[in-house]
């Protein structure tokens, strides 16, 4: 199962193609929405958010919310397009205005025009934005319902904004409270602290970045693979995860913290009641690039976002003068819309290494292969 996605952030509309569908499987758009609604929600973020009201048009591969087996494309429409058409347009448009020279220390816009050569960085931002993450939160959340039908589930929540940490293990039946709160915190102190910490940084002009978690229940043991390389889970998840834009490092289990441990501490050792099971999740839920039946932890670090209303010292590109970098209107933390992102992220790797090991043309196939599996 694989996603495809186009669209600019400030173009007429995100897009999306899945393909590897299975038919009969029922999709719920109002919970896509919900999804994308999440994804555009949360304390520190920007004047966009407002102009936005992210919601799914299918176009294809679905019929009276059944799946027909065929590639399922959808649009999520940019409102701003209207404010931006004489810009972008790809019909005509005026590409003096709005350019953008002052290129962004920590984006995509210097290395982008030197390697697609281009004057004006808006050629790479325009794609570089996180924008296109409302199409991942698409097909993620289409992914999660085929999931859902194995009984397979994804959580997560906020462990950190800047340096303010969660330090508390929380049952995955707690998590889902997280989408309730204004930083997807489960702390509420820490998270008032937060708040006051983005303000402080908003009326400097500063950004912030954070830590995510997502755990994923239900997943049987044996998905992924210890046989090939590119076939290991945690790579494939790690992979998804970095992809999302200003993730900058994921661990599985304990992660960076096993590398301080003796073993003796750091492995989950096995018993036998009629099944096996393990007493602690040190692994994260994958051993030897396998899903081993326990929960999966992932855990995604976030940096600060790198438009910057007061702007990092940087050069003009037209004039290789020294400049301050553009920094028209800015997120100041985006740790709620990546976290809905990651899971969205990992919900789709999930639904890809379940269809190539079962296949099946239709969910009763794909539903009673994973029964079947031990
Ligand atoms: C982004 C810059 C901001 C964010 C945008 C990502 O957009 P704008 O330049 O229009 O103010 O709001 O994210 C979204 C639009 C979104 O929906 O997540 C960037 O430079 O990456």
């Amino acid at each position: 199962m694989k996603l495809t996605t186009a669209g600019e952030s400030h173009g007429k509309a995100l897009v999306g193609i899945i393909e590897g569908l299975p038919s009969n499987l029922q999709i719920d758009i109002e919970e896509i929405n919900y999804y994308l609604a999440l994804r555009q929600s949360g304390y520190g973020r920007g004047g966009r958010q407002k102009i936005e009201k992210d919601s799914v048009e299918i176009i294809s591969g679905v019929r009276n919310r059944l799946t027909l087996g065929s590639p399922l494309a959808f649009i999520v429409k940019n409102n701003d397009y209207e404010n931006w058409r004489e810009v972008i347009a790809p019909e005509g448009c005026d590409t003096d205005k709005r350019k953008l020279t002052c290129v962004r220390p920590g984006h995509a816009d210097l290395t982008g025009i030197l390697k697609y050569d281009q004057t004006d960085a808006r050629n790479i931002l325009e794609r570089a934005s996180a924008r296109e993450t409302a199409a991942r939160v698409v097909g993620g959340t289409i992914a999660r319902q085929y999931l859902k039908v194995l009984g397979v589930e994804i959580s997560g929540y906020v462990k950190s904004v800047g340096n303010i940490v969660d330090p508390n293990i929380y049952a995955f039946e707690r998590l889902s409270e997280a989408k309730k709160h204004s930083l997807f915190m489960l702390d509420g102190e820490r998270e008032k602290e937060a708040e006051k910490f983005l303000d402080k940084l908003k009326s400097e002009g500063d950004t912030a970045g954070g830590v995510i978690e997502i755990r994923v229940k239900g997943l049987k043991s044996g998905f992924g693979s210890c046989m090939q390389y590119s076939t290991k889970l945690d790579a494939l998840l790690c992979g998804a995860m970095m992809s999302v834009q200003a993730i900058k490092g994921v661990e599985v289990g304990l992660g960076f913290a096993a590398a301080t441990l003796a073993g003796s501490k750091v492995h989950d050792e096995i018993y036998y009641d009629g099944n096996y099971f393990r007493k602690t999740d040190n692994a994260g839920g994958i051993e030897g690039g396998m899903s081993n039946g326990e929960e999966i932890i992932l855990r995604a670090a976030m940096k600060p976002i790198p438009t910057l209303m007061k702007g990092l010292n940087t050069v003009d590109v037209s004039t290789n003068k020294p400049a301050k970098a553009a920094g028209e209107r800015s997120d100041v933390a985006a740790v709620c819309a990546a976290e809905i992102i990651l899971e969205s992220v990992v919900a789709l790797v999930l639904a890809d290494v379940v269809s190539q090991r079962l296949g099946g043309d239709n969910m009763r196939e794909v539903a009673k292969r994973y029964g079947e599996l031990r």
